[in-house]
């Protein structure tokens, strides 16, 4: 018997394949990078895709966080749109996305190869840099969204999740999902994804934030969208306040803003009220590498809601998938699948 959550959640936003160069800080220096940050490639550091490889994993943070969502929902939960080359590394993610259970549902560009971020570790795995050459997944189209076949997963999902960084590729498809959630009264979270998106985005995020039932970001990104907005205030509480009240279309649902901030507390804003809740903590031994924590979270946190459950469940399994998923190397998750 099909489960009552088949496909229940959608997500939309560019696939990657993550590429983990050898060499921390001296390729740090070398392309003039911050050990910490997110960026889009320049001409300057194409050269970073021909340095020594030590691995690939499937990336692209919203993928990433499908992925995680799946981990802890029932088979078939979860269905995934985006543009992808045709190519072996598009290969690649398909094969990874059918092994975690995420449905692939990308539209294919033969002329241009799959997007890659190259992942740059140092201080043992605690820092992280990603620097992303979006390549097909720049080339996504709303007409592939509307595509029968496509939009028939927008209608029976219940909660669509948009990652930021696709607000640098496609705003007509984010607003397209968005309205539907808005007009069904679907919950639609939001990422911000990188502090790049709030600084030199801000116009493509302000036309969606109106639809944004739910925000998550981390304490760079609050931080980065505080700046940009004219937000006086540097306190995290007063950031998530500050982004709960903008303006909102979907009136039946109040607006509740995640801001996570590593291994500190999260905070919670809603309906004019801070929330905080302190994560467990993993022992500095514990951890392999912290690239994609923020995006297990998130998948915690949508599958939660997909599952019917309210915030203080969401984010106690946001908080554990966070810390499962800096346990292992890369974006995935260990299996055989621990429970919660
Ligand atoms: C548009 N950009 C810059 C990006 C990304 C991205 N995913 C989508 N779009 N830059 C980095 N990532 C992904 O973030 C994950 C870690 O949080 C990486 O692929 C990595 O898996």
């Amino acid at each position: 018997m099909a489960s009552s959550l088949e496909y229940s959640l959608f997500g939309l936003e560019n696939p990657l394949l993550d590429y983990y160069i050898a060499g921390g800080e001296e390729i740090l220096a070398k392309y003039g990078l911050k050990a910490n940050d997110a960026i889009l490639a320049g001409d300057e550091h194409m050269g970073i895709y021909t340095e020594a490889c030590s691995s690939y994993s499937a990336g692209g943070a919203a993928q990433n966080s499908m992925r995680a969502a799946q981990y802890v929902m029932p088979p078939n939960s979860t269905v995934f749109t985006g543009c992808v080359g045709n190519d072996k590394f598009a290969e690649m993610l398909r094969e990874s996305n059918d092994k975690a259970g995420l449905r692939s549902e990308f539209s294919v560009d033969p002329d241009t190869p799959t997007g890659v971020c190259a992942v740059v570790l140092t201080k043992n795995g605690a820092n992280r840099s990603l620097i992303t050459n979006l390549g097909a997944a720049n080339h996504y189209k709303l007409e592939h969204l509307q595509k029968p076949e496509v939009w028939a997963f927008v209608e029976k999902s219940r909660v669509i999740y948009v990652g930021g960084y696709h607000l640098t590729v496609c705003v007509d498809a984010i607003l397209a999902l968005a309205k539907h959630a808005a007009e069904k009264n679907k919950p639609f979270v939001l990422n911000l994804s990188a502090p790049f998106i709030p600084q030199f985005f801000k116009d493509q995020l302000d036309s969606v934030m109106p639809y944004a039932d739910v925000v998550i970001c981390n304490e760079t990104e609050a931080a980065a969208f505080a700046e940009s907005h004219g937000v006086e205030s540097t306190d995290l509480k007063d950031i998530a306040l500050a982004i709960a009240g903008y303006s909102k279309v979907n009136n039946a649902r109040s607006r509740a803003v995640v801001i996570t901030h590593g291994a500190e507390s999260t905070n919670v804003a809603q309906d004019g009220k801070v929330t905080v809740y302190t994560p467990n903590r993993v022992p500095a031994e514990e951890v392999v590498d912290t690239n994609g924590a923020g995006d297990a979270f998130a998948g915690g946190f949508i599958a939660a809601l997909a599952k019917g459950q309210g915030i203080d469940y969401a984010i106690t399994l946001g908080h554990w998938l966070g810390q499962e998923c800096i346990k292992v190397s890369g974006t995935t998750l260990a299996e055989p699948k621990k429970q919660y």
